[in-house]
């Protein structure tokens, strides 16, 4: 049996363990379900309703991105592959810390989407800001780390992955949100990496 993915490429964590996968090679089917149109179908598998999830070959259910990311470092280590991150040692440490700082930025912005859901008369600004300033500085963050082609140790990395899934998710959901000028670095990052066959496999839904 092959690797299941459960959840769609709009989902900046569902996209970046399907680069991934991409990019190790690992093949997988793709079950194409939205958590919010499909929730009596994604039940049946996932009763968490929450993407991504990850089906292995024997059976197994792995939810959250960084731990499926980790699951699949040790598959690509065991057939012979450099991981996107060192095993272990600072460099790892670094690697992980800004996948978060990336995260923190996909995290906001789909609060900051969530948000615009609302009816307007619900909607509540001085939060709003408030996730604003953090998405902000989550992203001065990463554009202060990027030193050269690459976030960590000279090479991609799951860092520069989940940045660049953050920005094409921000640029995609919430543009008005993403002052490119501010952030050339990243900019760069994100447009080089999507020309990338990895990033190029797996294009966000646009359903
Ligand atoms: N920390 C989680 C975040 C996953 C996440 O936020 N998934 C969203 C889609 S982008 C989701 O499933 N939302 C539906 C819900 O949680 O109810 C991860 O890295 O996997």
């Amino acid at each position: 049996m092959k690797h299941r993915l459960l959840g769609l490429f709009d989902s900046p964590y569902v996209r970046r363990v399907a680069i991934a996968m991409a990019y190790y090679g690992i093949p997988f089917d793709h079950e194409s379900l939205s958590v919010f149109r499909h929730v009596e179908e994604m039940r049946k598998t996932n009763p968490l309703l929450r993407v991504p999830m990850l089906t292995t070959p024997d059976g197994m259910r792995l939810h959250e991105s960084a731990f499926i990311l980790d699951y699949l470092d040790e598959v690509a280590r065991e057939s012979g592959q450099e991981a996107l991150i060192p095993a272990t040692g600072i460099l790892r440490r670094s690697v992980w810390q800004r996948v978060a700082l990336a995260q923190i930025a996909a995290d906001k912005t789909v609060a900051i989407v969530y948000e615009h859901r609302r009816p307007p008369e619900l909607r509540w600004a001085e939060w709003e800001e408030r996730v604003r300033d953090q998405l902000t500085t989550a992203l001065q963050q990463l554009e202060d780390a990027l030193d050269g082609d690459w976030l960590v140790g000279g090479r991609l990395t799951h860092a520069d992955i989940m940045a660049a899934v953050a920005v094409s998710f921000i640029r995609f959901t919430e543009p008005g949100e993403w002052p490119s000028e501010r952030f050339p670095k990243l900019e760069a990052l994100t447009r080089r990496l999507e020309q990338t066959p990895a990033f190029l496999a797996v294009p966000i839904d646009k359903e």
